[in-house]
């Protein structure tokens, strides 16, 4: 991208989420949108129109990224950033829930909180790593002044035989690492660590250059005294401030996951960056380079913000972890809201995590795929069965007799053939998946498509959250276009509205397409063509609420589609906090 258009789109990026600008004149890498105002009004009561119901969720106030998820001796711990006194961003903790599935939470006290010279302005994001000898250690980002210093600390289990662990020390020779070489504000959010076979620990330091967007990698025998390498991991021109960088192994022989420190054999590595400029993350996939400390994209990974992202929706500042338990790599990523901040204070609640995903790579070796954690289907109550039912151009069918705001959605499509995709402009080259989206829309008539489902639907369709396919013909290709359209998703006004979309990689040698989406009240969370894209929306309706929330499967291509199988079900509640 050329460096002024890269200029441009910051500026606007920075505009519309009002960068804090100091009085000295310097600007601050906040990284979250400030409202002094509003940072401890407490909640009163509690707006539960558009709450998720088995998403995870605190009973109020403001959460956003997941912190050091792990999973130790039977019991998942995660952690998150908390503003216990208000539903905006500010007053940061380490929350703290424990699970046995991943799905029921209990809350327990904050584990880590500003107390300490070293974290007395903020206790932002971190990772777990369980040391040898089955002790689990945090890694987190301390603010140390109001300039936004950051530097990274530690903190262990005050009784490692409790549990839940609920109480943690912040030892004094904390901090650990010191903002030494690098650019002191934008220094922030430690991986978990892996183990070299040269006896040494490395961890990653999110960081910026410039516009130049790096992993700082940082290496330790002890754990204690960690020397900056000369050379970050990777980082990449343009790219502004990485954010909770994210560095593992997977597999090419299995969709197990893989402890961090599995660093040879028959495995790729992902790098996974956030990036605050534009609030979108992208990963690569690639190889790492033990010997020499390099991470080299493969030539098949796109190396900037037009990467390949985990979800091409409201999903940021996601962490991975291996759980020991059942041979999985899970996934958990935060969705922020998509009102704004007046409304998040009235309803007294902003931000939900999306629902715990196994990711593995894909057979091409050229993505990921991702899937609802299979503890879910606990919560799985009434059953709907359809199959074999045609949709010709025009029709939509309704899915009845489960709660449709709140359920799980499995169909798989099919249609005779591709003859009727519509032709890929090759104007559109240069469009991304969600300006295409937006141009084309559920209801522009096509092809092959646009067919899916109508989800958190009103009986008149007044409001409707479409996720579909969309099949064009290209000159030596089939492009797949999957969208979740919040344009018509409310009849509120000032809501952000987009029309998220990404392309899928899929065979469509047998013309189908499948298709999964967790509805829950106030999020659409869908996976295409069994996990290879995944998008989530946040959505309002005001009529498709509650009971009178409907799903619809539609289609409105001139080419007739097929729903082979549909299974839904209506989606019950776990405990939550
Ligand atoms: N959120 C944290 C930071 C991180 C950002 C602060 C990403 O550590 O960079 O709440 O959303």
């Amino acid at each position: 991208m050329e460096a002024s258009s890269w200029f441009l789109r910051v500026l606007v990026v920075v505009i519309l989420r009002g960068t804090v600008f100091l009085n000295n004149g310097g600007v601050v890498e906040a990284s979250h949108e400030v409202y002094m105002e509003y940072q401890s009004v407490s909640a009163v009561e509690l707006n539960h129109l558009h709450r998720t119901g088995f998403h995870f969720q605190p009973k109020r106030h403001w959460i956003n990224d997941p912190n050091g998820p792990m999973y130790y001796n039977g019991i998942y711990h995660f952690f998150y950033q908390y503003n216990p006194k208000g539903a905006v961003w500010g007053n940061i903790v380490w929350a703290h829930s424990v699970s046995t599935d991943l799905i029921n939470w209990k809350p327990l006290p904050p584990a880590i909180y500003p107390s300490k010279p070293f974290d007395q302005y903020g206790t932002w994001s971190g990772s777990a790593t369980i040391l040898p000898g089955n002790k689990p250690i945090i890694l987190y980002t301390g603010i140390i002044d109001k300039n936004n210093t950051q530097v990274q600390n530690y903190a262990i289990p005050a009784n490692y035989s409790d549990p839940y662990l609920q109480k943690w020390i912040k030892p004094n020779n904390n901090p650990l690492v010191f903002p030494v070489g690098v650019n002191k504000t934008a220094f922030r959010d430690p991986t978990t660590a892996w183990f070299g076979k040269d006896g040494h620990w490395r961890i990653l330091v999110g960081g910026r250059r410039k516009h130049r967007g790096m992993a700082h990698l940082y290496r330790s025998r002890d754990f204690m005294k960690w020397t900056k390498a000369q050379h970050p991991l990777h980082s990449s021109a343009m790219t502004g401030m990485w954010e909770c960088p994210d560095f593992y192994p997977v597999s090419l022989d299995s969709e197990n996951g893989l402890e961090v420190s599995v660093i040879e054999g028959n495995i790729k590595h992902v790098l996974k960056v956030s990036l605050d400029e534009t609030r979108y993350e992208y990963y690569t996939i690639g190889k790492y380079f033990s010997k020499i400390d390099k991470y080299v994209p493969d030539n098949t990974s796109v190396d900037s913000w037009a990467g390949l992202r985990y979800d091409y929706g409201n999903f940021y500042a996601s962490k991975t972890f291996f759980d020991c338990g059942k041979n999985r790599r899970i996934l958990w990523g935060w969705a922020n809201e998509s009102d704004n901040s007046i409304e998040d204070v009235k309803k007294g609640w902003a931000g939900i995590q999306t629902i715990p995903r196994k990711a593995w790579l894909d057979k091409s070796e050229k993505q990921l795929v991702q899937w609802p954690v299979e503890e879910l289907e606990t919560l799985r109550r009434r059953k709907v069965h359809l199959s074999n039912q045609k949709l010709n151009l025009g029709d939509h069918v309704e899915i009845k007799e489960i709660t449709a705001a709140q359920a799980d959605v499995e169909v798989t499509f099919s249609f005779p053939s591709l003859d009727k995709a519509e032709a890929f402009d090759p104007s559109w080259v240069n469009m991304d998946a969600q300006e295409l989206c937006k141009h084309k829309g559920s209801t522009v008539q096509g092809g092959v498509g646009p067919f899916g489902l109508l989800t958190l639907a009103s009986q008149h369709l007044e409001e409707y959250t479409p996720v579909f396919f969309r099949v064009f013909k290209a000159k030596d290709n089939h492009v797949v276009l999957m969208c979740s359209d919040a344009t018509s998703s409310s009849l509120k006004k000032k809501l952000y509205k987009p029309s998220f979309a990404g392309f899928v990689n899929v065979d469509l040698a047998e013309n189908e397409l499948s298709l999964r989406s967790l509805i829950d009240n106030s999020v659409v969370e869908s996976f295409g063509a069994g996990g290879k894209t995944c998008i989530t929306s946040r959505v309002y309706p005001t009529l498709a609420v509650f009971k009178d929330a409907h799903l619809y499967v539609f289609n409105n291509g001139t080419e007739t589609v097929t729903v082979e199988n549909l299974d839904a079900w209506s989606m019950n509640y776990p405990l939550m906090n």
